[in-house]
């Protein structure tokens, strides 16, 4: 069985030799540029949703209009944004291949449209939601995030999405909902991973309730202002800043909400490895190597791991009391 291997593995992509551009775009130049064209719809009460819709730029690349720079603390990171290129070529996304190169390569194929998510479980209103009716339900923000792989390298990418407690407050959870799952697309026409069996299928991820309505917890459909490219995860994913980034699964299908802890996917591969919390943590180190330190992608060489990790990924203002009195050695 493949496991997540360290960040010096050898089979990696490499994306130390893919020259930077400058900046993906000055970011404060892009923050201003969204605010400016939302900044009257917001004050509005996003009368205009319209102005949602998407538009296709010169470049192809689907722009989602009517982004406002998010006002949630903790959700704009000051750190430089990794290069779009990095961040659109060396993905983790198994089902389209375990090699980092792999999912940009092949998921071309994945068909997001159309699209529906089933939202279900402990609700008292269910539903099956059309992506465009996602897109409308609350107002468009830009968010950027420190994403740590569990592997040791890190990313900082400027997300596209709403929190997700809006959806879940859409749907009414019950009284007895104490967790919520969350399903990634298992199509073996599409998905070339799916075919062998490195992980259990679906991909399933899953938080207790109050983690998933927390502010930071993103329903993202777009990065670098456009629509999210197939191998991020399109046509929308979860974004949890604080922890590893297995627990954001990507082109998401269904939302369930239980009143058990579910089996997730990497927990069932290695219990011991990938714990069910796994909110980032340089105490706690894998199994087989240090989570002491990551290597921030597009800035180190290769090997260099120079970055010092941060408890919860350095959002600990924001979602330690999620965790008071908890042991976190042992709730890993
Ligand atoms: N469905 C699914 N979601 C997934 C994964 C996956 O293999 N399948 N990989 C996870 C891991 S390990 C990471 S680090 C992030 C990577 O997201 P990115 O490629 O957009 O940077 O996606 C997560 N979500
Ligand atoms: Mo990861």
């Amino acid at each position: 069985m493949l496991i997540h291997s360290s960040s010096n593995g050898f089979n990696h992509g490499c994306p130390g030799q893919i020259t930077p551009e400058p900046v993906y775009r000055a970011r404060r130049e892009l923050i201003g540029a969204m605010t400016g064209i939302a900044a009257g719809a917001a004050l509005t009460g996003w009368a205009g949703r319209a102005a949602f819709a998407q538009a296709t730029a010169p470049g192809g690349a689907k722009r989602l209009l009517g982004v406002v720079r998010s006002a949630v603390p903790g959700a704009l990171s000051m750190d430089q944004p990794t290069d779009i290129k990095d961040a659109t070529s060396y993905n983790n996304f198994y089902e389209f291949g375990t090699d980092k190169a792999d999912p940009a390569r092949t998921a071309g194929a994945l068909k997001t449209s159309p699209w529906t998510v089933q939202v279900d479980g402990l609700v008292a209103k269910p539903g099956r939601f059309a992506i465009e009716d996602l897109l409308k339900l609350s107002a468009l923000e830009e968010r950027i995030y420190r994403l740590r792989c569990v592997e040791g390298w890190s990313m900082v990418i400027p997300w596209v999405g709403y929190s997700l407690a809006n959806l879940i407050k859409r749907v009414q959870p019950l009284g007895s909902a104490k967790f919520v799952e969350f399903v990634t697309l298992a199509d073996p026409a599409t998905m070339p991973g799916v075919r062998s069996r490195v992980l259990d299928w679906p991909y399933v991820e899953g938080l207790r309730l109050d983690e998933a309505m927390h502010p930071l917890t993103l329903l993202a459909f777009g990065m670098y202002g456009a629509v999210l490219p197939n191998q991020n995860g399109a046509p929308l994913r979860l974004v949890v800043p604080w922890k590893y980034g297995f627990k954001s699964s990507k082109s998401l299908v269904r939302i369930r909400f239980t009143d058990q802890q579910p089996p997730t996917a990497w927990n069932k591969a290695a219990a011991h490895e990938y714990g069910f919390y796994s909110n980032v943590n340089p105490q706690v180190d894998h199994p087989r190597w240090s989570q002491g330190s990551e290597r921030r992608i597009g800035e180190d060489g290769l090997f260099a791991r120079k970055r010092k990790t941060l408890l919860f990924n350095g959002y600990e203002a924001q979602v330690g009391q999620l965790y008071a009195g908890m042991d976190l050695k042992k709730f890993f």
